[in-house]
């Protein structure tokens, strides 16, 4: 399996994040991706090719203008305004408040495009976050053009941005910009699987009322888990997209039989709607030691998720998303990518 990779990661590197009523250092930092692309070439998984870049016509096929206006400034706004360390939003527009309006100075759009105070804006995020979304779309290109799977080892992460909102350490949402790139490069119908420990919020807003994509995502409960306000098991689609759209939310605690009992479940879902082409949103923070999550699966669990995806036997398209266990992620992730290879 060949790996779509670039050291341009790097230049999303925060300072610090919102989380336990204190500003620590972000859980989310370029060491993953190191580990990663180490053990991809230790194992010798496959080729590592650089994307290629693909400018913002496929970016704006599935965010807002304005937000990638917004994204791609914001960072010189915020030293214009004399700010010297990395930007976090204040405020956001809960119940009862406008959102027809988008602030003009820097503080008010920092708040009307995010959702969390986890995810910084630095120098370097649009850089790094547009060579994600490349790095997708090389991928994406690649399986189009016949490989049965290939990896895009994406960072920053993308599955919790929405069409015009960043947070939850991602800001473009890489999954869903290679599932709408599949779309229009000739697949009628898309799958995605999201098997991040956090619900994908991003990429079932993007699509909720869509029938050519369809969604499904296991989860922390979001009763207790963030995102907290989307993720249950009742949001089946609307519209025409009604009834493709999956949430398995599981609660704290959940181990490899729960979790692989939805995985199957799941699969027989994206089996019986036929896709031509799946994207799977890979986070591996649902491993036991991970920090900030409470699932229980262990490092050989990862083989035998990857052999479940491949019997699905449709072209594939791996997404890098989470996963904070910085030394194991290297190993979870491409465990994955190994099962699945032995299993094809
Ligand atoms: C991004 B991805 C937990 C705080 C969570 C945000 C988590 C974002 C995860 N107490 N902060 O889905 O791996
Ligand atoms: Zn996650």
């Amino acid at each position: 399996m060949k790996t779509i990779y670039t050291d341009d990661h790097r230049l999303q590197n925060g300072k610090a994040e919102l989380i336990d009523g204190k500003l620590l250092p972000c859980f989310e930092m370029p060491r993953r991706a190191e580990i990663v692309i180490a053990r991809v070439r230790e194992v010798g998984l496959g080729e590592v090719l650089p994307p290629e870049t693909f400018g913002r016509a496929p970016l704006e096929r599935v965010h807002k203008k304005s937000f990638l206006d917004f994204l791609e400034g914001a960072w010189a706004a915020w030293t214009a305004a004399g700010r010297d360390w990395d930007a976090l939003p204040l405020v956001w527009q809960v119940r009862g408040l406008r959102a027809d309006r988008e602030p003009d100075s820097i503080d008010g759009k920092l708040s009307y495009f995010s959702f969390d105070a986890g995810t910084p804006i630095t120098a370097g995020t649009w850089q790094a976050a547009s060579a994600a979304a490349d790095v997708a779309l090389t991928g994406q290109k690649l399986v189009g053009q016949g490989e049965r799977a290939v990896f895009s080892l994406c960072r920053p992460p993308g599955h919790h941005a929405a069409r015009d909102y960043y947070g939850g350490y991602c800001f473009l949402n890489n999954a869903a910009i290679a599932a709408q790139a599949f779309r229009e490069s000739g697949a009628a119908k898309v799958a995605t699987l999201d098997v991040d420990y956090h619900h994908g919020n991003g990429t079932q807003t993007i699509f909720y009322d869509r029938p050519d994509v369809l969604f499904c995502s296991l989860h922390g409960h979001p009763s207790q888990e963030f995102p907290f306000f989307l993720g249950y098991e009742d949001e089946t689609g609307e519209g025409e997209g009604a009834g493709f759209n999956v949430n398995y939310p599981l609660h704290w605690g959940s181990g490899w039989d729960t979790w692989s009992g939805a995985l199957d479940d799941a699969c027989r879902r994206i089996g019986a709607y036929g896709p031509e082409a799946l994207v799977v949103s890979l986070g591996v923070d649902t491993f036991k030691d991970d920090p900030i999550s409470q699932f229980t699966l262990d490092s050989p669990n990862y083989l035998e998720v990857g052999q479940r995806i491949a019997a699905l036997g449709l072209p594939t398209l791996f997404v890098m998303e989470g996963g904070y266990a910085v030394e194991e992620i290297g190993v979870n992730a491409v465990n994955v990518l190994m099962g699945f290879e032995e299993a094809n």
